[in-house]
């Protein structure tokens, strides 16, 4: 098996179980400050995850069920400014402490960095949300900790596409044969191997029924996560 350098991880599901209700109500507060008589709730919330991204989940959803708002022609400008305020709602969440990391991570991060790998993120979400999370659950270094964060519009195409991580291997500069990514959904997964990459799978509250098939490990979380085991 080829060295292992460096560990990317994904965020939303993986490091944290951000989804619930960090992104969920974040979205649901901006439709209601909007004026939108929007509400995603927890079922649906999961049904919508499909799409990545925030502003791709605000347009898909509103072509379904609001195609009168959709059709506007400030619809792209009004998704814009809808999901800075969602970000916003967000990062108070994010700030206030209630979204904090999933078993196991805080702990494979330090062994990560103790053994001189190295670190990068690779996510769909917006850049402010990664660099708040990691403040807010491993304190205010944490970001400098990873040598490369492929994070929300770097790339044109989100995941499953493989983007992202093919983005983050060129600033790398590591071949994928060198690198674990660790993802927590069926579209992490398949946008990590079809970059070519191993990945390390902890399914979460809206993944754990999914589909992993080509995933190089699933585990329930990563606690208990040897070095040595990653290869
Ligand atoms: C995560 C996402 C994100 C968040 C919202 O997918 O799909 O879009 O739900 O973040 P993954 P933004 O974990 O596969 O990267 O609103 O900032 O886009
Ligand atoms: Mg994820």
């Amino acid at each position: 098996m080829n060295r292992l350098h460096a560990l990317i991880f994904d965020v939303d599901g993986t490091l944290a179980e951000t989804e619930r209700d960090g992104h969920r109500p974040a979205f649901n507060a901006a439709f209601a400050e909007f004026g939108l008589a929007w509400h995603w709730d927890e079922k649906r919330y999961g049904e919508l995850l499909a799409v990545t991204g925030g502003k791709e989940r605000i347009r898909h959803y509103a072509e379904r069920h609001d195609p009168a708002c959709a059709a506007r022609p400030d619809f792209a400008a009004q998704i814009k400014s809808l999901h800075a305020a969602k970000t916003a709602h967000y990062l108070q969440r994010v700030a206030a402490g209630q979204l904090p990391l999933r078993p196991g991570v805080a702990e494979l991060i330090a062994a990560a960095r103790s053994a001189g790998l190295r670190l990068a993120i690779a996510t769909t979400t917006s850049p402010e949300n990664v660099t708040a999370l990691l403040r807010a659950s491993l304190g205010p270094d944490a970001p400098g900790w990873f040598e490369v964060i492929g994070a929300g519009d770097c790339v044109p195409n989100k995941k499953p596409a493989p983007d992202i991580y093919r983005w983050v291997l060129e600033r790398l500069a590591l071949p994928a044969a060198n690198c674990l990514a660790i993802e927590d959904s069926k579209n992490g997964l398949q946008a990590a191997l079809t970059a070519g990459l191993r990945c390390l799978v902890t399914p979460g509250e809206y993944t754990a029924d999914e589909d992993f098939n080509g995933a190089w490990r699933v585990e329930g979380d990563l606690a208990g996560e040897r070095l040595e085991g990653l290869g």
